[in-house]
């Protein structure tokens, strides 16, 4: 499958990078998007930085693509500011955009940390109701319901993403249950994309873990069939991290240390 144009915003970050490269090969011409340096465009990628909190460039972003994969905005707990535009704001404008533009379907990068007050000890299907852990959590948790919107008012289909931790290994006990692959994010970012019926979807973006807090089983129309597994690393994260403070918040949580980060000084 191919498509025509393909808008993936926030391509400077992490995963906008790994996608940058993965994406490619799966569409004529792939705009990329940022506030940070993009770097030189390759041949069939074009560069549109733009803020996301700016409606106007937002709306010219979105002109003639085909789907977007929004990736966008803060991806960490910070103060309300930068939160507000970026995240607040600027997924308001997305799918304002994507409806101006009559754009059809939107992978939204949202995270656990929508649900990041769930316990550790508790497995939550893809209907969890949101426990935000925090303004960034919070956050992702308006854009879903944004999304949610846009989807029963005017039929833009949304993948609701909870991304777990997408590193290139699990960096600590916590992430042998929340770890995603770059593989396995690849996999899920296509099958978004290409599902014939999508509709407006919460999923978890995880691995095929051992140790897991999320059922995906609701969104199995999706077809998402993850690879990897953060078992092979169990014994290298076990050995690094031995011991765990059974009193301590982030290790109650499923948020991990975001439950306990902030509050900020916002004056
Ligand atoms: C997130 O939402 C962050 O974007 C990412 O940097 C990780 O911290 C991840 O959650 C996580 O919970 O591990």
């Amino acid at each position: 499958l191919r498509f025509n144009r393909l808008l993936l915003t926030g391509a400077a970050g992490g995963l906008g990078r790994e996608l940058r490269s993965r994406l490619k090969r799966y569409c004529d011409v792939l705009r990329l998007s940022d506030v940070a340096p993009l770097g030189e465009a390759a041949e069939g990628e074009e560069l549109m930085p733009a803020p996301l909190q700016d409606a106007a460039a937002v709306r010219a972003l979105l002109e003639g693509v085909d789907a977007v994969v929004h990736l966008g905005g803060v991806s960490t707990e910070q103060p309300w500011q930068p939160i507000l535009e970026a995240n607040i704001i600027g997924t308001y404008n997305l799918y304002e955009a994507a409806r101006l533009n009559g754009v059809k379907r939107i992978f939204f990068a949202s995270s656990n940390h929508t649900t990041g007050f769930y316990k550790q000890s508790e497995v939550i299907g893809v209907d969890a109701p949101a426990r935000p852990d925090g303004l960034y959590g919070l956050s992702k948790a308006f854009g879903e319901d944004v999304a949610q919107l846009y989807f029963d008012r005017y039929g833009i289909e949304s993948a609701l993403v909870r991304i777990g931790s997408s590193f290139p290994e699990p960096r600590d006990r916590r992430m042998l249950a929340t770890w995603m692959s770059y593989d396995d994010l690849e996999r899920l970012t296509l099958a978004v994309l290409t599902t014939p019926v999508l509709g407006c979807s919460v999923i978890y973006g995880i691995s095929d873990n051992k140790t897991r807090w999320y059922d995906n089983s609701g969104a199995a129309h999706i077809g998402y069939c993850p690879q990897d597994s953060s078992e092979p690393f169990r014994a290298a994260v076990e050995a690094k991290q031995p011991k765990l403070d059974l009193s301590d918040p982030a290790v109650i949580h499923q948020g991990g240390a975001f439950v306990r980060t902030g509050p900020f000084d916002n004056a």
